[in-house]
This record gives C-alpha cells, structure tokens and sequence, in this order.
C-alpha cells in the first residue's frame, strides 16, 4: 500500500485531474506504441495529459517533471530513461505533494518512498526466454556458439535486466559465448551500426541477441549487407514483438521474439484515478507476456495492435 499522498476527500472529476507524462522519446516501435495507447487511454478517461518526450536524456526528463511540479500537477508519471540519479528530483515530487507512478521502467533508488507504483515488464524474465530459447536450439551441438549482444541504451532497466536474464541461463553451458556486446541505444540505426562493425571483427559469430526488436531490424540489413542470410547463417532473437518485428519473424529472418507489451494506458489510468482518490495501490504491476516462434508469428499478425 503505497497511496496516502493522493488528494483524498472529496473526489474530483475526471476533466480536473491533471497529469504530467515524461516519456523517454520515439526510439523504437515499443516507444511509439506505448505513446498511442497512453494518449488514446487518458483521451477516453477525460483525465487531461499533459505529454512530453526526452529524446532519451535524462536531463530533458528530470526538467519535465520539475515543469510538471511546478504547474502543480495532481499525479506524475514516467518512464525513465536510466535506473539512476532520479533521487532528487522525485523528492522534490514528494515535497511538493505529488506521488509519482513510474511506467515501464524501474529506478534504482534505495528508497522506495519515492513513488506510489511502479507498472511494466519482469525484464530479467525476459531475457531468461530468450536464453532459453538459445539453450533449446543448439541443444545438440557442441562447438562453441559465439554471440553478438545488441545491448539497449546504457544504463537503462531493460538493457541491464535482459542482459542480466539472457547471461544467467546460457552460462549453464560454457560452449555459449558472448564475443561481442555493445549498445546500440534501441535503435534500428545504432542496431544496423553496431552489428556493421562487429561482424567485421566476429565474423565466426552465429547469433545476435537483440535486446528489441528495432536493433533485430537494423542487425537484418547488416547481416544481409555482409553477404550472408539473417535467420540462416547468422540466427537472431529479440525481444518486443512489435508488428515490424513480428514480419521479420515470421519472414524468416528473425529466428524467435519475447514478447514486451508497450500497452500500458489503461492499467496506468486506473492507477491514477485510484492514487487521486486516496485509494491504495500495489507497489509493483506485472504485465502479462508470451513468446513468439516464427510459425506463432505468422498466425498472430493479422490480428496484431502494433
Ligand atoms: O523494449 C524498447 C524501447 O523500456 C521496455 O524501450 C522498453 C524498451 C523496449 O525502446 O524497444
């Protein structure tokens, strides 16, 4: 229970609460869906958002939500785009009044006080299925497997946790090896970048962990642009399950998808109306979530949101 700090008594009406979203920017098709459904699930609340987009700075973030303390906003909410240096600006929040519901991504604070929720994935979980996938496809063979990492933009909780997942299940047997391992900030760009200069220098690389599907995207046109078949020669795994993603997955040229879902509007409306209530909420809001074979793929995409 983690309320309290909600204007309780009388309650308001929806057309009077007001409040602040900082997003961390439009890197990805995860970025650009998760932004949709949250306009679209506070415009059908009546609620007003006022919305934001960091670029993937954390000093553009922390300025939005002072702005947001300052106009007096009734509730913050956020997605940060790093697990740290949040402290004082989400005490300032405290201070002012103001609870804060962190969406989709953690901080790394050690007190918890700071915020009222936190609503997103298990990202450790989601790098375990995509180990465990790796695990399960090269079952029977012996040579070593040697692995590319797209890692997602430093110091965020989806990079640091599906890398943390993923390392965790392979490092049960040593012939996995992950050669190389570089951000390539969520991007299709960095993503085509990165894979670009490694498998110059890894060319016995056969895998590449994408930790989204955007880096998985761009990773495709540099294995194709190296003369060799993404899917075939060069196998790659990613997580998100984006439509884009999901194409290329049921093309052939990905190999599997965890799924993230960027769907997070509705949960995070029902927070809101509950923490301005007075009401409790839970302190920590688990999105449900499944994998994708390329053949699951290709029966779920005609019916696929995003
Ligand atoms: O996987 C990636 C996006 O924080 C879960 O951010 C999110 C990640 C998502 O850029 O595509």
């Amino acid at each position: 229970t983690a309320s309290g700090t909600g204007s309780a008594g009388a309650a308001k009406a929806p057309g009077d609460i007001v409040v602040g979203f900082a997003q961390v920017g439009a890197e990805s098709g995860w970025r650009t869906a998760n932004t949709k459904d949250i306009q679209d699930a506070f415009a059908a609340s009546g609620m007003q958002l006022k919305f934001s987009d960091a670029q993937q700075k954390q000093e553009n973030q922390i300025k939005a939500i002072r702005s947001y303390i300052t106009q007096g906003v009734d509730v913050i909410a956020f997605s940060p785009v790093v697990e740290t240096g949040w402290d004082a600006v989400l005490k300032e929040a405290k201070d002012a009044g103001i609870p804060v519901v962190l969406t989709d991504r953690a901080v790394d604070s050690k007190d918890d006080s700071l915020y009222v929720s936190f609503l997103g994935s298990d990202f450790i979980k989601e790098g375990q299925k995509a180990g465990q996938w790796v695990v399960d496809e090269y079952k029977n063979q012996t040579d070593p497997v040697k692995i590319i990492q797209l890692e997602g933009t430093t110091g965020a909780a989806p990079a640091i946790d599906r890398a943390e997942g993923f390392a965790d299940v392979i490092k049960a047997d040593p012939k996995f090896q992950i050669v190389a391992s570089q951000t390539g900030d969520f991007t299709r760009a960095g993503g085509k970048q990165v894979t670009e200069a490694l498998l110059k220098s890894n060319p016995d690389a056969t895998l590449i962990f994408a930790h989204n599907d955007d880096m998985g995207l761009g990773a495709i046109e540099a294995v194709e642009a190296a003369g060799k078949v993404p899917g075939k020669d060069i196998k790659i795994v990613t997580i998100d399950a984006v439509k884009d993603g999901m194409k290329a997955l049921s093309d052939g040229k990905i190999n599997f998808i965890v799924e993230c879902s960027p769907l997070l509007g509705k949960q995070l409306v029902d927070i809101v109306k509950k923490v301005v209530a007075g009401e409790s909420v839970e302190k920590r809001i688990l999105t449900e979530e499944t994998t994708f074979t390329q053949e699951q793929a290709t029966a779920a995409l005609p019916t696929r949101q995003y």
